[in-house]
């Protein structure tokens, strides 16, 4: 109680991050590139950015369709990931069917089942385990493959780093949220995040969903759900507020929900503003094995809209 309570307070991290220089110097000449006067251990907000106009990635600018056909890596690709992929402007989201090969599928899910057991799995927020990656060679080795970060790269149009893992043995039964709110950049829209389906989704084990196009509709930010945080201390807003503000947001549009449902290899590529979250899980027996890879693209600020934390590569 008293440790939540001191959390709200800016100091409480910033002394942390204060001992994380290493972690925490890819923000330092971006922050000198953009004129923005803090400390790499201070906290950091979009409302640091209100006067700077951040440039738009690519194809949030120019459409997909008419112009990714050009980048080299696009041609050696096959016919459907090229179909899925050409329409990234329109729809914030690609799915490439068998990435994976079996193999490694099985490969991935024996290397979980071996953290799990070895009790190195570090498991947050009730079922996910987060950051594998820095546990596992295997699983980094996944998300850092060159045929996926080259796909990445080129929807980007720019070199992305693999900066975070979440692996689900079930659903995560998470409300519609942009994950613009927990990973967030200047300029923004410089996150992109992979679904991976370690084995084939059933309806009612949770799948994921989202809302093709909704990448488009401006960033929820804390100004946009009075979460906003004086010197001191953080807004008095808490993450129900911000799913809150998602879903009136989607009440007042008229986007089309889809569920995911994968077969185990298939991928799902989306765009850091995409709105999306996990369905109810209606079958409490089913499992629901999946792998989630998060990436920044390079030379970008990197931060935590809804905590204030830059962001710590570690
Ligand atoms: O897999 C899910 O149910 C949700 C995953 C998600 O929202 C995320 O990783 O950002």
């Amino acid at each position: 109680m008293l440790f939540n309570k001191l959390r709200e307070y800016k100091l409480s991290y910033e002394v942390y991050n204060f001992f994380q220089r290493k972690a925490l110097m890819h923000n330092i000449p971006l922050f000198k590139k953009y004129g923005i006067k803090k400390k790499y251990y201070q906290s950091i907000s979009s409302q640091d950015f209100v006067r700077l106009n951040g440039e738009k990635n690519k194809y949030d600018v120019v459409d997909s369709r008419e112009f990714l056909s050009e980048h080299p890596k696009f041609k050696s690709l096959p016919q459907s990931y090229q179909e899925s992929l050409l329409d990234w402007s329109r729809n914030g989201y690609a799915i490439l069917e068998h990435f994976f090969s079996e193999e490694e599928i099985t490969e991935f899910n024996d290397e979980i089942d071996r953290l799990i057991q070895s009790k190195k799995a570090k498991w947050q927020y009730g079922n996910k385990i987060m950051f594998a990656i820095h546990d596992s060679k295997t699983l980094k080795d996944a998300g850092d493959r060159g045929r996926l970060t080259s796909i990445l790269g080129m929807l980007m149009d720019k070199k992305v780093n693999l900066f975070q893992s979440i692996n689900f043995l079930d659903g995560s039964q998470q409300r519609t949220h942009s994950d613009s709110i927990h990973m967030t950049t200047f300029p923004l829209g410089n996150l992109i995040a992979v679904w991976v389906a370690l084995e084939d989704i059933q309806p009612d084990s949770g799948p994921l969903h989202y809302y093709p196009g909704s990448h488009k509709l401006p960033y929820i930010l804390n100004e946009d759900f009075g979460n906003l945080s004086s010197k001191l201390k953080l807004g008095d807003k808490d993450y129900n507020d911000y799913e809150n503000k998602i879903q009136d947001v989607l009440e007042s549009n008229n986007f089309q929900k889809k569920v995911f449902l994968p077969r185990k290899g298939d991928i799902l590529i989306w765009h850091a503003n995409l709105l999306h979250g996990g369905e109810i899980q209606t079958n409490p027996n089913a499992s629901r094995k999946s792998m989630v890879f998060h990436y920044y693209s390079e030379d970008v600020i990197c931060y935590h809209e809804i905590t204030e934390r830059p962001t710590l590569f570690l």
